[in-house]
């Protein structure tokens, strides 16, 4: 993307080097040249790096002693002389302008009026009237005049290709380039200069032949002399410049660049959000593809946006797994007098959660930037007993606020952690602590319930099994807890996947890897495996199949299906939020596949390899 830091950076030393490279040529070879154009020239190198540099050489350096009268005379140098001048003033304004008016958090439109007005002005009444009063009359006041309106031409036009690429650039992606503190915004000026330079040229090569304005000229250090050219005009009358232009000429140029200015400021109007403020986005970095209209709010853009990098707490390499068994701290708590006037104790199952920013690997190379529980996805298992008294002490260190859903539990009401509706959301660095009996046995879930679109596709994800008071309900071998996640991740952002233009996912989890990054699973011929499908993922639904043999429903949503209704079946749909506990009989050795039966959830970001790809494991069979 062309707002990436290594291209941003890049550009940045190409226009230092031009800079040095101009201010030498300028002011120690001593090009002949006024002063004010000489910083003319490194004002617009500062903003337009190496294309600057070119121009300078092309129109303005002095190929060989003496030839700079007669280098600097065809009037498309002249008209380039004219345009630094002009742009140099006006950028500086603008730019000021713009980092003021971002830090201090004004909507777009208002920033595009305040820069205007500041470029303009700047321009004006430093850039021309003070620096060429010499050149234009001798006093300040007849300067000013006769310069307002060349200026205000060439302003206009500026101006329209500048706010055209201003706009589309910061409000259209990367929402860094809002915000003065990020290198992306001095990129974007220095783009919108390049750009606002280019449509503001042809207006001042007619402005020059107009005799409206100066363009280059010869300053000979030694004579102090400075011969002026100006094309087309033979009368030379000291420094002073003679219009030639017609009343209807300059009406009808002036409207002209009216309109360009009212049309590089609607075309992105209708485009792009422009009553949005750098404060609205904080620095948000959109999905490529993602559909924004001129009425998009920030608040959903901070949504759908990528999670800072910068923010990542703790690097998971591949070893490292998801959905680890949380250990609880167990406390004896008086509960208070029983019917019989005793005093009984009752012990607390004491878990501790923190969710936080990681960078987790999904497969081999591939890394998301995950919202995570404990620091790793899934979240922590939390496995307790039927009737158990639990205690969750979540904390908060996102930088947004949460809360956690017990999905599916029967419980008090405001330990139920929907956010805003059951209980104010956990603040960043605040602790929540929930507390409930676990009275119902099954295979659960929890996840965020604050901005679930985003923060659980994001991670923020955890199986929670409840087992019966009585012991395991089912005679089987072994046990196998798959969860799905859906993740979006493109050029070393992610961004939450939604199902949605520009939110589709390309990668896929299952347990928190990916295939052939999942790991197998090791069985026994003749070997029953209890397979718990928790739907932890956002969006679709998965059909998830097992080769060799089908399988047998035996409960949906954590509660058993009675014996006669039972289904076989080797195909089971699991909804975002359902759970299906199956069980498979290993019945002949050999490499059998569990998987997602929608193909391209069975690829990496559309690629196969060694067979497949994301929602795919191998239960690996032997005699
Ligand atoms: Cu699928």
């Amino acid at each position: 993307m062309i707002l990436d830091d290594s291209f941003v950076w890049a550009w940045f030393v190409l226009a230092g080097l031009s800079v040095l490279y101009v201010a030498w040529d300028c002011f120690v070879r001593r090009n002949p040249e006024a002063t004010v154009m000489k910083w003319g020239w490194i004002l617009i190198t500062v903003y337009m790096g190496p294309v600057a540099l070119a121009l300078y050489v092309l129109t303005d350096k002095e190929p060989r002693p003496g030839e700079h009268e007669e280098f600097i005379k065809p009037l498309w140098k002249q008209g380039m002389g004219s345009t630094v001048h002009c742009i140099a003033g006006d950028a500086t304004g603008i730019i000021t302008a713009a980092a003021i008016v971002a830090a201090l958090g004004l909507p777009m439109t208002l920033d595009l009026a305040i820069e205007y007005a500041a470029g303009f002005a700047f321009g004006l009444f430093i850039f021309q009237a003070l620096f060429m009063k010499n050149m234009a009359g001798g006093t300040y006041w007849k300067a000013l005049r006769s310069s307002f309106i060349p200026e205000w031409l060439s302003m206009n036009m500026m101006a329209a290709g500048m706010f055209f690429v201003m706009t589309q650039l910061m409000m259209g992606r990367d929402m860094r380039a809002m915000d003065p503190r990020e290198p992306q915004f001095w990129f974007v000026m220095s783009m919108g200069v390049i750009v606002g330079f280019a449509t503001a040229y042809p207006v001042n090569v007619w402005l020059v032949a107009q005799g409206l304005k100066h363009g280059l000229m010869t300053v000979r250090p030694d004579s102090g002399q400075a011969s002026h050219v100006r094309p087309r005009s033979s009368h030379h009358a000291g420094h002073e410049m003679r219009a030639l232009v017609t009343r209807p000429q300059l009406t009808v140029v002036t409207i002209i660049t009216v309109l360009a200015l009212i049309t590089g400021v609607l075309i992105p109007a209708n485009l792009v959000n422009l009553s949005l403020s750098a404060e609205d986005v904080g620095g948000v970095i959109m999905p490529p593809g993602m559909v924004m209209a001129n009425d998009t709010p920030g608040e959903a853009m901070r949504e759908m946006g990528a999670v800072d990098p910068d923010l990542i707490g703790y690097r998971a390499p591949l070893s490292v797994r998801g959905d680890r068994l949380l250990r609880p701290r167990i406390i004896e708590s008086a509960s208070g007098e029983s019917e019989g006037g005793a005093v009984s104790a009752e012990s607390i199952k004491v878990f501790r959660l923190e969710s936080s920013v990681v960078e987790w690997t999904i497969l081999s190379g591939q890394r998301v930037v995950a919202y995570a529980f404990n620091r790793q996805v899934p979240g922590p298992r939390i496995s307790v007993i039927e009737g158990d008294r639990i205690r969750l002490e979540v904390t908060n260190k996102l930088p947004e606020s949460t809360s956690i859903h017990w999905h599916g539990l029967i419980l008090p009401n405001e330990m139920d952690g929907a956010a805003r509706i059951t209980q104010p959301p956990i603040e960043p660095g605040e602790t929540f602590t929930y507390e409930f009996v676990a009275s119902q046995p099954g295979t659960f879930f929890y996840h965020t319930h604050d901005e679930p679109d985003r923060q659980q596709a994001l991670g923020l994800y955890g199986a929670l099994l409840v087992e019966p008071r009585d012991g395991p309900a089912y005679d089987v071998d072994k046990e196998l807890v798959i969860q799905l996640q859906e993740w979006l991740e493109r050029e070393g952002y992610t961004y939450p996947a939604m199902l949605m233009e520009g939110g589709l996912p390309n990668f896929f989890t299952l347990n928190g890897k990916s295939y052939p990054d999942t790991p197998s699973f090791r069985m026994k011929v003749g070997e029953e495996l209890l397979v718990r499908f928790i739907g932890t993922h956002n969006n679709f639904i998965h059909p998830m199949h097992i080769h060799g043999g089908p399988f047998e429903v035996v409960e949906t949503d954590g509660y058993p299906v009675p014996r006669g209704a039972r289904l076989t079946k080797d195909t089971v749909n699991v909804a975002p939020g359902e759970r299906y506990d199956v069980i498979w009989q290993a019945r002949r050795p050999g490499k059998w596949l569990l998987h997602c039966h929608i193909p391209h959830h069975m690829t990496n970001d559309g690629f196969e390899e060694e067979g497949g790809g994301g929602l795919m494991m191998i239960l690996d069979v032997r005699e």
